[in-house]
């Protein structure tokens, strides 16, 4: 990186990249500026805010009911009368989000991390886990709910609230990007989904210092990028009175390839166009950004789409932005 790209409060060091490649797993430490900061903000709001049968929102409260009701063994049992929802793939609904995750800084933040020359966008979630929503995430590796090979994969987690062992932090065991695949998992409970060919992940819940587990206490402004394998998991938000909130945003690199992969889940995206060993390039997973041509390679986003949404224009601008590219 040459320059500090618009959205970033520092760049990237050689020692975190380093970090990064070693371990899986990377801590950024007030990376984001506080206005891009405020503007993931505003698009959590906007997401969340949306009631609308065509959002992708999951309730996880309801679906640790519907798990019980079918004899699956929950990670917490017990009262949990907060929310916890989790929104997923709603970026081609809502080009607020798509303008966020597709314009600077986060496509160059993954390509540096990754030693990537291209980057294609692959998805978003809203992890949204209220005071008193006493569920954990379980541990699980990306890696089995997606149709692709390769190791050029990371997730960006953005929190927009301090974040410590009370209200939900996040967990990762370091070096496990090196594990090979294991089974997905419903995030609560560890028993592998129906259709899971892989093996169960080791009981890591159980003995988390065996597993070397890292837990982050991060704050607004901080990033924490995980491998596609690397095994992650978070903490049960007990507190009674903070919110824990992250979106995440995850980018694929050069190494990637599609693969349908037999045992992922239902529900996991697969493309209309591309076959097995092809490259993501597609109208599911755009190309965002290439080391030689910047954003000019992407035919759906670059920095202008940050910039539209920085200087707070209309829903209606960015759409005839993204319909025109
Ligand atoms: O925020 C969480 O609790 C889990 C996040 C997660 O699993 C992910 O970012 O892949």
């Amino acid at each position: 990186m040459t320059a500090i790209q618009q959205g970033l409060a520092r760049r990237l060091t050689a020692d975190e990249v380093d970090y990064y490649q070693e371990h899986g797993i990377v801590h950024l430490k007030q990376i984001f500026s506080p206005p891009w900061i405020a503007t993931v903000e505003h698009v959590f709001r906007l997401v969340l805010g949306i009631s609308d049968p065509m959002m992708n929102v999951m309730d996880m409260g309801q679906l640790a009911v519907a798990l019980e009701a079918v004899g699956i063994e929950l990670l917490d049992k017990g009262e949990a009368p907060g929310d916890f929802k989790i929104a997923s793939y709603n970026w081609n609904r809502i080009p607020e989000l798509a303008a966020l995750l597709m314009g600077t800084p986060l496509p160059e933040l993954a390509a540096e991390l990754m030693r990537s020359s291209r980057i294609n966008f692959f998805g978003d979630q809203l992890f949204a886990k209220g005071p008193k929503s006493n569920r954990r995430t379980a541990f699980h590796q990306d890696a089995p709910y997606y149709h692709f090979t390769g190791d050029q994969c990371c997730s960006i987690w953005i929190p927009l609230d301090e974040v410590d062992q009370e209200n939900g932090a996040m967990g990762y065991v370091r070096g496990s990007h090196r594990w090979p695949i294991y089974a997905a998992n419903s995030f609560a409970s560890q028993t592998p989904l129906p259709g899971s060919t892989e093996q169960p992940l080791p009981n890591i819940e159980a003995d988390e210092a065996k597993f070397d587990v890292a837990y982050f206490d991060v704050k607004p402004g901080d990033a924490l990028v995980h491998h596609v394998r690397t095994a992650h998991g978070s903490r049960a938000n007990t507190s009674a009175t903070r919110a824990r909130r992250a979106l995440v945003a995850r980018y694929v690199g050069d190494d990637v390839r599609y693969f349908e992969r037999e045992s992922a889940p239902p529900t996991a995206l697969k493309s209309a166009s591309l076959k097995d060993g092809d490259r993501l390039d597609s109208s599911e997973w755009p190309l965002l950004w290439t080391a030689a041509g910047g954003y000019e390679a992407s035919p759906a986003a670059g920095p202008a789409l940050s910039e539209i949404l920085s200087r707070g224009e209309t829903k209606g601008e960015i759409l005839e932005y993204l319909s025109g590219r």
